[in-house]
């Protein structure tokens, strides 16, 4: 796994990983910098294999992530997030289901490709999609933070924390103050620059 020289603060993996809480935020909802807002046409990644750990990420350009870089640290999010249908006329349909609003959970790190001098952000939507949508629009709405970026030291153990993810932001989002954003097109339909 990537080694994340730029956490800012000490932790231990084993001791937090099985510490970890199964619900996180406040209550009442998102507190700031959330909720925060991206859109952007999915790109492709650098294939490390995200599908091979059954767990497939939308990468987002550069510029369509500087909402959450400028205001956030590197670690795991949680939200929802609305993959578009493509132009009229191209191949892929994702159907009804796939084009709905989904939940869904991020990574934003440093990337080892860059040296670790830029960060990315990869979104796994929880869904089954029957496609795949590079270059499709995509909009996202981050709502709050699950853990730092950890250094694995096996594919078996971010397996599991990563099914840990998608539990803890399925819990998260059930709370009413959350998923009321599921239905908010102010951030499913816009197109911001
Ligand atoms: P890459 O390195 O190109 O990002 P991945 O193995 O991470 O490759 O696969 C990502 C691609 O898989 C996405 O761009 C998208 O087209 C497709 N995909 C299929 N299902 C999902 C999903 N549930 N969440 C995110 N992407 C998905
Ligand atoms: N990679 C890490 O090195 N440390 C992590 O803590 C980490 N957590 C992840 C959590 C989620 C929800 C997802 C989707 C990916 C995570 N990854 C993590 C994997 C990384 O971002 C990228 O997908 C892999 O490098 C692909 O093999
Ligand atoms: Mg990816």
């Amino acid at each position: 796994m990537a080694i994340n020289h730029k956490h800012d603060e000490p932790f231990s993996t084993e001791a937090y990983r099985e510490a970890r809480p199964h619900k996180v935020g406040p209550d009442d909802g998102p507190e700031p910098p959330f909720p925060i807002v991206m859109y952007g046409l999915v790109q492709a990644g650098f294939g490390r294999g995200s599908k091979e750990l059954g767990c497939p990420t939308a990468n987002l350009p550069e510029e369509a992530i500087r909402p959450m870089t400028s205001q956030c640290k590197a670690g795991i999010y949680y939200g929802y997030a609305r993959v578009h249908q493509p132009p009229k006329g191209a191949p892929v349909d994702l159907g009804e289901q796939g084009i709905e609003v989904h939940p869904m959970v991020m990574s934003l790190g440093w990337n080892p490709f860059y040296k670790n001098e830029k960060m990315t952000a990869e979104v796994h939507v929880i869904h089954e999609f029957e496609h795949d949508f590079y270059g499709h629009e995509i909009s996202v709405v981050v709502l709050g933070y699950i853990r730092p970026e950890l250094d694995y030291t096996s594919r078996d153990a971010l397996k599991e924390d990563i099914a840990t993810d998608i539990q803890v932001t399925l819990n998260s989002l059930g709370r009413p103050a959350y998923t009321k954003f599921k239905n908010d097109t102010t951030w499913s339909h816009a197109k911001i620059k």
